[in-house]
């Protein structure tokens, strides 16, 4: 059995704010030798989310954080290279919990190790429309927003990994949809490739005019996904009887101190008659995945559910490309490609 050189990105240090290079650290080790059961995987792609954020932070939540000196958590998506195991073949793909690195000794019976088709979607689509972001849309916007045809949806964070999935489901219940997205490339998108009725750029829009305009019948779900003012915008429009299921806040990650600052528990909270509005995870429903799964690629597949990503090179610069997920570089789902094959 060979020996790999493993290259790995680390916790160096807690972020304040928005993490620098500081808060990283590249190391080099070396894989060991399998034992029986276990399975080599070679990382191809790297799924980088804004999740990945808090557990940067020593911070209480439904997880527990990445210890400094630990690898960066991470799904990939990759390939067996050698096998221990008869449960897996060399060249088979799978996605695991491998974090930010190049290789990944798993045990077969990891639930979170599983065998994918790359023949039927591509392989980066495991980690985004076919992935965990796909499932979240799936089961956030269907059980959460409990959605009847004709009521009018938002959508922030249109263009992303987990919105863009949203809207599209949306569109398929017969609701009105109307995304809010940051840039006139991305509106353009959503609209016309997409398929939303309407998207609002909230970095140049009049927020309560333009949302006033494209939801004359006032909005009944708000798919959350960034918080902020574009929150604050929509509080203004909702409907009695309105659903917010919370995804996540994106516009908050990077706060000196989360603790202090005005989320969307308090934004729709406050209101005087506040909406239903639950934070939910994907994994609340982890027992109806293969539901989830067997859809969506079968969507996208037949072409009813289009996707973007921003498909970018090099393990080492992960910490950078992370940072786009804040800025908005990315465009679509954010996948490093860490090797071809
Ligand atoms: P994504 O939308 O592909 O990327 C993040 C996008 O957020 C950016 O491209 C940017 O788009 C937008 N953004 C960043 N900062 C913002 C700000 N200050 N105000 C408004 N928009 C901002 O990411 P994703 O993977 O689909 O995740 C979207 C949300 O879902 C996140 O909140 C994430 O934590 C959450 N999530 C939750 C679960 C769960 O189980 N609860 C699972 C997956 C994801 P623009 O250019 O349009 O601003
Ligand atoms: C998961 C549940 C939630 C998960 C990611 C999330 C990687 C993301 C949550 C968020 O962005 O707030 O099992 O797996």
């Amino acid at each position: 059995m060979s020996q790999y050189q493993n290259k790995r990105i680390v916790l160096a240090s807690r972020p304040v704010g928005e993490p620098t290079a500081d808060n990283f650290r590249l190391e080099t080790t070396t894989t060991e030798p399998l034992e029986a059961g276990q399975i080599l995987i070679k990382t191809l792609y790297l799924s980088l989310d804004p999740y990945m954020r808090g557990r940067m932070s020593d911070v209480k939540s439904y997880a527990d954080p990445v210890a400094i000196g630990e690898v960066m958590t991470a799904e990939t998506a990759g390939v067996v290279v050698e096998s221990n195991s008869p449960l897996y073949a060399v060249g088979d793909h799978v996605c695991c919990r491998s974090g930010w690195q190049e290789y990944f000794v798993s045990n077969d019976k990891d639930p979170m190790t599983y065998k994918v088709d790359a023949a039927k979607v591509p392989l980066s689509t495991y980690l985004g429309v076919c992935g965990m972001p796909g499932r979240t849309a799936y089961f956030g916007l269907q059980r959460e927003g409990k959605p009847t045809a004709g009521e009018t949806l938002v959508v922030s964070a249109a263009s992303g990994a987990v919105g863009s999935v949203v809207g599209q489901i949306g569109k398929k219940l017969g609701l009105r949809v109307v995304g809010v997205a940051g840039g006139a490339k991305k509106c353009t998108y959503v609209k016309d490739e997409l398929g939303f009725d309407e998207c609002i750029d909230y970095k140049s829009a009049d927020l309560d005019a333009a949302l006033a305009a494209a939801c004359p019948n006032g909005i009944d779900i708000y798919f959350e996904s960034v918080g902020g003012m574009v929150s604050e915008a929509v509080a203004k429009q909702l409907n009695p009887g309105a659903r917010v299921p919370i995804c996540g806040y994106i516009a908050n990650y990077n706060s000196k101190d989360i603790t202090q600052v005005r989320t969307p528990f308090h934004i729709f909270g406050e209101l005087e008659t506040p909406p239903a509005h639950k934070f939910f995870l994907v994994f609340d429903y982890y027992s109806e995945f293969a539901e989830a799964n067997q859809a969506l690629t079968d969507w996208v597949v037949n072409g009813e559910l289009k996707y973007q990503e921003t498909i970018v090179d090099g393990l080492e610069k992960a910490p950078e490309y992370f940072s786009w997920l804040f800025s908005g570089k990315n465009f679509g789902k954010l996948v490093v490609n860490v090797a071809d094959h």
